[in-house]
């Protein structure tokens, strides 16, 4: 059985994501609204502003050399030029590979080769993680969107009087972004999002969120993550909003923005949900210019979810439900939705189609309430993973059924519920974490002989990495000392957070971890595994 969305179709949108979001802002009514406002400076980039500037830093860049068919590694924390960066890269006819801001000089160069990236943009700050990242694989030049000797800056680029390049970018087959995601099992792979996909996944969400010219949004989640750059970025400056930019996320921070800027618009991960329900600070903060909060990327508890509606009085929350490699959205609660029932992430986004497999009988669809893998089918479904053809089709059907190894169900009124994952994919406050990355990290270290990672809860419902390690023969090995190893070579979020000694880590005949033993081993122990 195929569940079909009850929202009128939407035609394809053929156009380069830069078109698909600012065509058409430079001139007419909303051409001096702020585009983008520094939630801390309060500095400004107006829409006529944006527009014209990243047509401008195109110019320079291509002018530099970057060409149609290039991938460029955004690597940068959230700040008003990152679009500039973003929409100026994609109009040379680059492909965009958003790199993580908190990736280590080794996670770097692992994006950089796969992607065969050959341009960096980022910021001074980062430089030095660059620098030892282009020392391992080299590329033709690093741009920065601030200022740093030696390098080219956006404003420098931007100088250039080179024409505007026009590319011939066929939307259809040209990829806008190349993000990284792990999928359903294995090391982060690149995920081919074409122009057409994601420009088309705006379309598909336009009618849902309703025009909001104007509307403040507050971008706190990291543009980097297809969440952000969908939810924060592309979506809100399609609409002509305004988008409150912060670096980080710090709750004094990010409480003192929403009442300075009158921030109608919240998206953000399940751990900011709880602060927003239980932290005693947000007492101290005028909440009231709060429309809305958008909760996506991971689980939320629907009593948690109630008690941050109720101390913002709202309604209710809303939530999403997305992956990197649906370019993101499947499901949506939108704004207007008078009664969603309690826990769900949303209905079916026009022109998409799900089917929600069995468990233990994988030939066979289940219906409404049954819980089963989630498949889609839409414009919005990646091309596949760049470079690697076996882990695409094993993720894609060849009739373009994408399995997202998450498992839920439908009510009668097409409500989806995600209730579990049967993929390794450990979510920590709504990154990405890769277990077979830190697998391969663990087994670098010389005292360990064997390893495996999985996702555990903690006593506020969150999930985490906890290894189970064999220590090599004769070798002695203390928790505290793996978990530093890790953490020295991985991003802070990808820490292992717990670790547990076996004499052998449980393994199908063919090699594979029986991840499925680990959990329950887990769940022995107390804690309840993800
Ligand atoms: O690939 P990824 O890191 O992608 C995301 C994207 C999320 C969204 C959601 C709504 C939007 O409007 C949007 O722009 C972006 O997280 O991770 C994908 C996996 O995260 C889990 C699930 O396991 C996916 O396969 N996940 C995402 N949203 C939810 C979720 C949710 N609402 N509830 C439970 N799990």
């Amino acid at each position: 059985m195929v569940f079909h969305s009850d929202y009128p179709p939407v035609a394809p949108l053929d156009l380069p994501i830069h078109a698909a979001v600012l065509d058409g802002c430079a001139t007419g009514e909303h051409a001096d609204r702020p585009a983008l406002v520094d939630g801390l400076t309060g500095r400004s980039v107006s829409y006529r502003e944006l527009e014209a500037g990243s047509r401008r830093v195109a110019a320079g860049l291509a002018e530099a050399g970057v060409a149609r068919g290039d991938v460029v590694a955004l690597f940068s924390p959230n700040s008003i030029t990152y679009p500039l960066a973003f929409y100026a890269t994609t109009r040379t006819g680059a492909t965009v590979t958003p790199v993580s801001a908190l990736a280590t000089a080794g996670e770097l160069a692992d994006q950089l080769r796969d992607s065969g990236a050959r341009w960096i943009i980022t910021v001074a700050a980062f430089l030095p993680v660059a620098r030892q990242a282009v020392a391992e694989h080299p590329v033709a030049g690093i741009f920065v969107c601030d200022e740093a000797e030696g390098h080219r800056s956006l404003a420098d680029l931007a100088a250039s009087s080179a024409p505007e390049p026009a590319p011939p970018i066929d939307p259809a087959a040209d990829l806008a972004v190349l993000p990284y995601s792990s999928g359903t099992t294995g090391l982060p792979k690149g995920v081919m999002l074409t122009h057409r996909s994601v420009s088309t996944n705006l379309a598909q969400t336009d009618a849902l969120f309703g025009p909001a010219p104007g509307e403040r949004v507050l971008a706190v989640l990291p543009f980097f993550h297809i969440y952000g750059l969908a939810a924060l970025l592309n979506r809100p400056l399609r609409a002509r909003a305004t988008v409150v930019v912060l670096p980080r996320f710090d709750l004094e921070q990010f409480l003192t923005a929403i009442q300075r800027h009158r921030i109608e618009a919240v998206y953000v991960a399940p751990p900011i949900v709880l602060a927003l329900a239980r932290h005693p600070l947000v007492d101290r903060f005028d909440l009231s210019s709060v429309r809305y909060v958008l909760s996506a990327a991971a689980p939320l508890d629907a009593e948690l979810a109630a008690a941050c509606a109720r101390r913002l009085g709202l309604p209710h929350l809303l939530q999403g439900y997305g992956m990197t490699e649906l370019s993101p959205v499947t499901h949506v609660v939108p704004p207007g939705d008078p009664n969603p029932p309690a826990g769900t992430v949303g209905r079916l986004v026009p022109g998409t189609e799900l089917r929600i497999r069995s468990l233990t009988a994988p030939h066979h669809d289940l219906g409404p309430g049954e819980d089963g893998e989630l498949l889609f089918r839409g414009p919005q479904v990646m091309r596949g993973y760049f470079g690697r053809e076996s882990e695409t089709s094993a993720t894609l059907d060849p009739d373009g059924w994408l399995h997202t190894g998450d498992v839920g169900h439908v009510d009668a009124d097409g409500y989806l519920f995600v209730v579990d994952r049967v993929k390794e994919l450990i979510k920590y406050k709504g990154y990405q974490v890769a277990p077979a990355e830190l697998e391969a990290v663990l087994l670098t270290h010389p005292s360990i002989a064997d390893a495996a990672v999985i996702g555990v809860h903690d006593a506020h419902g969150a999930e985490h990495p906890k290894a189970y390690v064999v220590p090599a023969f004769g070798c002695e090995l203390a928790e505290q000392e793996v978990i530093e190893y890790v953490a020295r070579r991985v991003a802070p979020y990808k820490k292992v957070r717990e670790v547990e000694f076996l004499d052998a880590v449980p393994k199908s005949a063919s090699g594979k971890v029986l991840r499925r033993e680990l959990r329950a081993r887990a769940a022995q122990r107390g804690g309840i595994p993800a």
